[in-house]
Formats: structure tokens, C-alpha cells, sequence
């Protein structure tokens, strides 16, 4: 089995090994040092369920965002992907050490409107291409911030149950659980 830590990089081959059965089927809660709280569950290799705890537009939730998903190292992965809202993120999760670094470009519409996003993105997938379209998206807000992953467990992959429920309608402190 090849690992990561003999891999070598070269030009013609700068794709290290992929090994991400330890991130793929895991649900990890996160808070970020502006106090953002997060909730990511890696369903399978290209699709995330995700719900906002807390935060600029906290109450927000989305199932099956399609992700791209690659492991850059030993405990280290990069989660990117564009919103239908035009917002784009690039998350990187260190499972091990419960570290994540996430930036955050958030089309200036979010930053002026974030309560329009914040619902069941699933089930408004028409209106947020709308109100992307629509702008503005210019200048775009910047959210580079780190976080501490206070949760991460694995649950198995492509479980709709995971997420399944509204950020506001969990048990109270629900999102208090820790490992
Ligand atoms: C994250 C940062 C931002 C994240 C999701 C977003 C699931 C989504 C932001 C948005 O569309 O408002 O760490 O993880």
C-alpha cells in the first residue's frame, strides 16, 4: 500500500496517494475563532450534507453538495465547492490534530442579505440561483479562519439520517457534544 509519507512529488506525478476512508462517512462539529459554529458530514467521495449552528447565517442547512474532496497528506484533506448561492468555500480538515482551516467568498448579495440563505437550501435551489444571478457579487467578503473540530465520528457513508433535521429544531445543545 502506498502512504504518504514515502511519496514523492514530481512534476509527473504530483498526485499523492488518496486514502479517504477517514474522512469520507465522518460528521465533524467545528467552530471557527469568529465563533461560528459548523456541522460537515463527508456522505461519500463527492457529496456533503452540511447545517450552520451559529454565525452570520446560522440556521442554514444543505444536503448532496456536490465537492470536491482530495487528501493532501497524513491527516490532511481539502473539501472545495461553489454554493448555488455563488458563495464558494475551501475547507481543510486535520481529523488527528482537530484542526480546519476554512476561507469563506461570500458574493456581496450574502454578506448584505445573509437571512435569504438562511433555510432548507434544498427545497429553495431555484430562488438562490436567482438571487445569484442577480447580484450583486462584487467586492466578494473574504472569511479566512481557522477552527477547532470538537466532534468527529464516523457514521458510515451515504446515510440520509445524518442530517435530516433543521439546525433550530435539534435538541438543545445538541451541538455541545464533544469527543
Ligand atoms: C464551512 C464554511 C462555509 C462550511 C459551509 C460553508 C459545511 C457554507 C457557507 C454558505 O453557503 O453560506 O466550513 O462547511
Amino acid at each position: 500500500m502506498s502512504s504518504n509519507a514515502t511519496f514523492e512529488t514530481t512534476i509527473a506525478q504530483p498526485v499523492p496517494p488518496q486514502d479517504l476512508s477517514h474522512i469520507v462517512g465522518h460528521r465533524f462539529i467545528y467552530t471557527y475563532a469568529n465563533g461560528w459554529q459548523y456541522e460537515m458530514y463527508v456522505k461519500n467521495d463527492h457529496t456533503i450534507d452540511y447545517r450552520i449552528h451559529s454565525g452570520m447565517v446560522g440556521g442554514r442547512w444543505v444536503k448532496d453538495q456536490q465537492v470536491d474532496l482530495v487528501q493532501l497528506d497524513e491527516d490532511s484533506y481539502k473539501i472545495s465547492w461553489t454554493e448555488p448561492t455563488g458563495t464558494c468555500v475551501a475547507v481543510d480538515v486535520l481529523p488527528t490534530k482537530r484542526r480546519l482551516h476554512g476561507v469563506i467568498f461570500f458574493p456581496h448579495w450574502v454578506e448584505e442579505h445573509g437571512e435569504r440563505t438562511v433555510l432548507y437550501q434544498n427545497d429553495h435551489l431555484d430562488r438562490m440561483r436567482e438571487y445569484r444571478d442577480a447580484g450583486p457579487t462584487y467586492p466578494i467578503y473574504v472569511v479566512p479562519e481557522f477552527a477547532k473540530i470538537t466532534l468527529f465520528e464516523h457514521v458510515g457513508a451515504d446515510d440520509e439520517t445524518v442530517i435530516s433535521t433543521a439546525p433550530g429544531d435539534l435538541p438543545e445543545g445538541w451541538s455541545d457534544r464533544t469527543n
